[in-house]
């Protein structure tokens, strides 16, 4: 049954995320960290990250904490590309106006409530009034969880309780969020396990980002496989540098369709 709803919760990124989503079975996009890139560098990488295919350029870092110098990495991708620009948020001062939309995300495995709904209650009115669109994103937190871990004060789902994973990401779904991460943390010596992200796509119907560790072709085809609907890779970019960024991507790409092409076989 469908119902008419009163307000349009979907912004053009999302509608774009979802086509993207169901005409290639499997996104990509990049992330890169402000406080690891100047403007000029930032605006090269993502001009590289563009022509290779990947669908849109997330900016945020866990430690980010100077607005100036998220507005000036913002603005210098915003003008070098035409794929949108999302902002993955560490805390209230990963907003920027420059931006196309923002991951409105709560960090659901965290023990402190600021990172469940405190930094966004604090937020909310910010990114209304800069005019950004908030994209609803349960935010998970498993294995070694790396920085995010800490500064979030997650308490990580271990690798061997999938069921975790998926419960989470049920729960999220319930609460209206559109979005899952299962986030292994950035620079992680090992992704998402494919195990968990299957029970996780088995679990909910909401669409499913899976990041961290995520350094070979052969590691984007898995998660995949497994039934991920977008993968985040940023180490693997930054350690690509220019020279070889836009082949590191085409690799992780080319994994990622060989992935939709056999999904959910032998996982
Ligand atoms: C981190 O999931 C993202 O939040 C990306 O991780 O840097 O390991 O690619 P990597």
């Amino acid at each position: 049954m469908d119902l008419e709803v009163g307000v349009k919760m979907v912004g053009r990124v999302e509608e774009y995320i979802i086509k993207r989503i169901e005409d290639e079975k499997a996104v990509h996009m990049a992330l890169i960290d402000p406080e690891k890139v100047t403007p000029e560098l930032a605006a090269l990488l993502s001009r590289e990250i563009e022509a290779s295919g990947s669908s849109a350029i997330m900016i945020g870092g866990t430690t980010l904490a100077s607005v100036e110098l998220l507005n000036d990495i913002t603005r210098a991708v915003k003008s070098s590309v035409k794929i949108p620009v999302i902002l993955f948020p560490n805390n209230v001062t990963g907003i920027s106006g420059y931006a196309d939309a923002i991951w409105f995300m709560s960090l659901l495995n965290s023990a402190d409530p600021y990172f469940i709904f405190g930094a966004q209650t604090l937020a909310a009115p910010i990114i209304k009034r800069l005019g950004l669109e908030a994209i609803p994103l349960g935010y998970i937190i498993v294995g070694e969880g790396g920085a995010a871990g800490v500064i979030g004060k997650a308490c990580p789902i271990p690798y061997n309780k999938p069921e975790l994973a998926a419960a989470h990401a049920l729960a999220a779904q319930f609460l209206g969020m559109r979005f899952i991460y299962l986030e292994a943390g950035s620079g992680a010596s090992r992704p998402v396990p494919p195990e968990m992200i299957k029970m996780t796509r088995e679990t909910v119907d909401v669409k499913i980002i899976v990041g961290g560790g995520i350094k070979t072709g052969a590691h984007a085809e898995r998660a995949i496989k497994a039934g991920a609907d977008i993968v985040v890779t940023g180490t693997a970019l930054e350690n690509s540098g220019i020279e070889k960024v836009r082949a590191k991507v085409a690799e992780i790409i080319e994994g990622m369709r060989r992935g939709a092409k056999n999904k959910f076989k032998g996982v």
